[in-house]
């Protein structure tokens, strides 16, 4: 019997679906399913099929961050490089998150703890079940928040609240983190899938190109100044402004009817 896959992938309607897949563990990262994740959102930058990703986990939880099982230090021997993990597994696949010019939504089905919660901060959309709790449990084990948290929380939150979120590990529920700007959603835990698809396939029927740009612009204004950034939002509209999907939307518009974009 072989084991079931560490990440469910399904491709319909332009939507790779990513299924973190190990339920027993509330979708905690060992090897196989670090590799697997990367390998999925490596298959959205390749596979113009794909216009949008939808990231969510299996059974009661999303991510509970690395497998601690892994590395268990009861059974003696040299400490961990745990710099070698993060340069190894999780930076590649938040790096290819953040450069994928695709809309990436995430449904947070269940709690997210340490790099997990910070790997949904790093989607493009985040939807939650109102039953989920994000929990930066680094501090509970001796660690730094890790997978971009200090530096999401930091911009997103501000210090205070970034300090006390990442000093304490205490959980902070869904609506809260809806409220506090760190996700985009909160809704009913029975709706949550059906929401975050519905969100991922109009994305998916949009103007990938555009979309692409967009993301790029928004995450680049974080370090550029409004001077610099004037100049990339000419360029990237002139991009736009050539691409087939813009013909078609003003048309669209023109003719009072729903576009049909093709992506190009
Ligand atoms: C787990 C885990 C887990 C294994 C639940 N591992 N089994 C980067 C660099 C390199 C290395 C170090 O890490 C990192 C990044 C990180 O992510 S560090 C942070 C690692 N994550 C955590 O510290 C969270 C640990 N988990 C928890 O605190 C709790 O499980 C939470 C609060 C997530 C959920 O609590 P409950 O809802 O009460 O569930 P539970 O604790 O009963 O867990 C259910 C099962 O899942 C249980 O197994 P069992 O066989 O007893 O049913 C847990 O052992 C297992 N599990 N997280 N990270």
């Amino acid at each position: 019997m072989t084991a079931s896959p560490t990440v469910l992938s399904a491709l319909a309607d332009g939507v790779l679906v990513l299924t973190l897949n190990r339920p027993e563990k509330l979708n905690s990262f060992n090897e196989d399913m670090h590799l697997a994740l990367r390998a999925g959102i490596r298959r959205a930058h390749d596979d113009s099929d794909v216009r949008a990703v939808l990231l969510t986990g299996s059974g009661r939880g999303f991510c509970a961050g690395q497998d601690l099982g892994d590395r268990d230090p009861r059974k003696g021997g040299p400490a961990p490089d745990l710099g070698h993990t993060l340069e190894t597994f999780y930076n590649p696949t938040l790096r290819l998150i953040r450069s994928l010019e695709k809309p990436v939504v995430c449904a947070v089905n269940g709690v997210a703890a340490g790099a997990g919660a910070n790997i949904a901060f790093a989607c493009d959309i985040v939807l939650a079940a109102k039953s989920a709790r994000f929990i930066q449990a680094f501090a509970k084990i001796g660690l730094v928040p890790d997978a971009g948290g200090t530096w999401q929380l930091a911009r997103i939150l501000g210090e205070p609240r970034a300090k006390a979120l990442a000093l304490t590990a205490e959980p902070l529920m869904a609506e809260k983190a809806a409220d506090w700007g760190l996700i985009w959603k909160a809704v009913d835990d029975a709706d949550l899938m059906a929401e975050a698809e519905a969100l991922a396939r109009s994305l998916a029927a949009g103007p990938t190109l555009g979309l692409g740009l967009t993301k790029r612009l928004i995450q680049q204004a974080a370090t550029t100044t409004l001077d610099q950034q004037l100049d990339t939002e000419r360029d990237a509209q002139q991009q736009a402004g050539r691409s087939a999907d813009y013909a078609e939307g003003v048309t669209a518009f023109l003719e009072k009817r729903p576009a049909r974009f093709s992506g190009q």
